[in-house]
């Protein structure tokens, strides 16, 4: 039967990935979208029942009961493949945590070429949480402490992970008690890979309860310690003015697309790209200029800091290639595809890896190493002007959108209160009295199997209308930036009316860009921020709060879903399940997914559910979070009673007769 080929409106909602695919296939050139339509997904695979741990198999179970050649069933196949993806996942964000801990330590000691520490406040609160001393203590030498400090927690065997300690304290209590707390880093993603060996582990609720403490490892470890370097080192975000798509590539400039995850290359690549002997070289080169975008969580790092356009999320890296107008594709670690480089030979791009852990055949290979780091950034920047006299025919959609990214949770916390009375008790005084109903972080990657961007803009749009603030992070950040959502003024009309007050009144937008990936632990921090600021319980689980990743694809979001249930939140997952067995028609092969829904909400206060239909995530969403509201005590959501003040209600206003401002405002006057 031939293979179904989706339009270009059914791959996309994004109208500049749409113009692309067209393109794309007017010149027969495959994407990630073609692929995904011509290669079905392995039935068995896809829902977890392919074992492949040794070579006895691999074993593809298809029925009930049946089990591996060494017995293994299907619910302990399910766990064990799932604890080696979330291992996977909190590896990769944890080993860019140590990279980042690397770097910090030579900047601490005057050998990292470039780098300086941006933001001495940040490296204080940071090292007070651990007690470093502070006192009479110079930046480098306060920094040199908590990078051992840091790099010590990978190889640490026994004890505590310390970032765990920045939790709330009732959290701690029952991650203690359940026995999850992470001894070190790497410590618990080998032994997940140990326990998942050939006759190890074999008990599916104990696989699940290392894949907690792997997770938690991620989570209030690896993640949380690259999202403090990052901002200790190159700044901590605030917000500004971004764009975001493909229409910020530019016809007369050089282009340089940078795409991955660390922001140790990216940002000095920004540095370099400001130097004059760099610029000057570019225009003897024809170019006005040097253009930089940004691809991934490596656009979020360096959109949120610099104002770097973002040229796109996860699946627009191939895009941005079939513009014809990229010089140089600079790449460092994690989700980027090996298409590249064979798309790449039909334009004039140079695909760039510079990572020591990542190498693709057929790309250009500059070693990338931050105690010389301007050098390689000038060097890389030099390589991709020389390519501009290559280039061909160009097709650069007019598509861009503004939106303002940087709400560190730093700065969640001024702007709610300001210099002298920052404070997250407005945030919480709006959840309490019902204007915002509560909060949903909708997160992760596009996948090519679902329409691109389009799940993350629905759930988002629809929690809006039902007074729901949202903060986002990665790709699905992106997706909302593309499509107009991280405006304010472009979306208030769409939200409801007491989510529409608090949006006027503190002057933000009703969608929060709070970064990359790894700084899915800002959110960690907010809930717990708001904990400590008092109203909505003593942990995590008792904030009306939801995760929603609808379009996931990589092993860091299950690690990232698994991290925010051991840390209390109900997270929903879109696409299809890791785990989902033969739901229905058999017994034992649902077991993993109803633990990961019933077991860990009873032990953790958290959940994780796959949901396919946004409508229905939406509801599951809405449901959790006025379950929560009443949990508290706090009156049920009635968005009639909102909606009565704000600027644009008082703009309404403002032509009426006195009397009739207070009668519309009030009700009528008693006599
Ligand atoms: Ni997150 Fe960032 Fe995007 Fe998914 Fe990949 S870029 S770390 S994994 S695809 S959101």
């Amino acid at each position: 039967m031939a293979k179904k080929m989706r339009a270009p409106a059914e791959r996309s909602a994004d109208p500049a990935a749409q113009q692309m695919l067209l393109y794309a296939d007017e010149r027969g050139i495959g994407t990630a979208f073609s692929r995904a339509d011509e290669m079905a997904p392995c039935p068995i695979g896809a829902d977890g029942m392919c074992c492949r741990l040794c070579g006895m198999g691999p074993c593809r179970l298809t029925k009930d009961g049946q089990t591996g050649v060494c017995g293994a069933t299907i619910d302990t196949i399910q766990a064990r493949n799932l604890l080696r993806s979330i291992a996977a996942g909190s590896a990769a964000h944890s080993d860019h945590g140590r990279d980042m801990a690397f770097t910090l330590k030579a900047v601490a000691n005057g050998e990292a070429e470039g780098y300086t520490i941006r933001d001495v406040a940040k490296l204080r609160t940071i090292a007070a949480h651990y007690d470093i001393p502070l006192d009479g203590r110079s930046p480098n030498e306060i920094a040199n402490d908590l990078a051992d400090l840091y790099i010590a927690q990978f190889g640490q065997q026994r004890g505590q992970v310390v970032p765990t300690r920045r939790a709330p304290e009732k959290r701690q209590r029952l991650w203690a008690d359940q026995g999850v707390i992470p001894r070190g880093i790497d410590r618990e993603v080998v032994e997940s890979l140990h326990r998942t060996h050939i006759g190890d582990d074999q008990d599916p609720a104990h696989i699940l309860h290392h894949a907690i403490r792997t997770a938690l490892a991620d989570g209030w470890g690896g993640s949380m310690i690259a999202t403090d370097v990052s901002d200790i080192l190159f700044g901590t975000p605030a917000p500004l003015l971004g764009q975001a798509n493909l229409g910020v590539l530019k016809a007369d400039m050089v282009n340089v697309v940078v795409h991955g995850h660390e922001p140790t290359l990216s940002d000095m690549i920004v540095t370099a790209s400001q130097a004059p002997d760099i610029i000057a070289y570019a225009r003897a080169a024809g170019a006005k200029g040097i253009n930089l975008a940004g691809i991934c969580c490596t656009a979020n790092e360096i959109l949120m800091r610099q104002g770097i356009p973002a040229a796109g999320n996860f699946l627009h890296q191939e895009l941005s290639i079939l513009t014809g107008a990229v010089e140089a594709m600079v790449v460092d670690v994690q989700c980027i595809m090996q298409a590249l480089v064979g798309l790449a030979r039909n334009f004039h791009t140079l695909v760039i890896t510079t990572s020591p852990k990542v190498k693709i055949k057929g790309a250009t290979h500059v070693a990338f190493d931050e105690h010389k780091a301007l050098t390689t950034a000038k060097e890389i920047l030099r390589r991709a002007i020389d390519n501009y006299q290559n280039r061909g025919d160009i097709h650069i959609p007019d598509v861009r959108e503004s939106l303002i990214p940087g709400f560190s949770h730093e700065y969640i916390n001024y702007m709610l209160g300001g210099s002298y009375r920052a404070s997250f008790r407005p945030l919480n005084d709006a959840i309490m009295s019902g204007r915002i109903r509560g909060v949903a972080a909708v997160v992760g990657c596009n996948n090519p199997r679902s329409q691109q961007d389009y799940l993350h803009t629905t759930v988002t749009r629809e929690l809006l209308k039902q007074d729901v603030l949202v903060v986002e992070t990665g790709c699905g950040a992106i997706a909302a930036a593309k499509l107009g959502l991280l405006l304010g003024e472009a979306g208030l009309d769409q939200v409801g009316p007491g989510l529409r007050e608090v949006c006027e009144t503190v002057g933000i937008p009703p969608v929060l860009h709070m970064g990359s990936c790894v700084d899915n632990t800002r959110i960690l921090t907010v809930l717990t921020q708001m904990v400590a600021e008092g109203g909505l319980g003593h942990d995590i689980d008792q904030i009306p709060a939801v995760g929603v990743a609808p379009e996931w694809m990589s092993e860091k979001a299950l690690a990232i879903g698994a991290y925010c249930v051991a840390s209390g939140a109900y997270v929903i997952f879109g696409g299809t399940s890791p785990v989902s067995g033969m739901p229905g028609k058999v017994t034992d092969s649902d077991l993993v997914a109803r633990y990961m829904s019933q077991e860990w909400e009873t032990l953790y206060g958290g959940k994780l559910e796959f949901v396919a239909d946004p409508a229905v995530m939406v509801e599951k969403a809405l449901a959790h979070i006025d379950r929560k509201r009443a949990d508290l005590g706090l009156p049920a959501y009635a968005p009639y009673r909102h909606g009565r003040s704000g600027d644009a209600r008082m703009q309404e206003l403002a032509g009426l007769p006195w009397e009739a401002q207070r009668e519309a405002l009030y009700g009528s006057p008693r006599l």
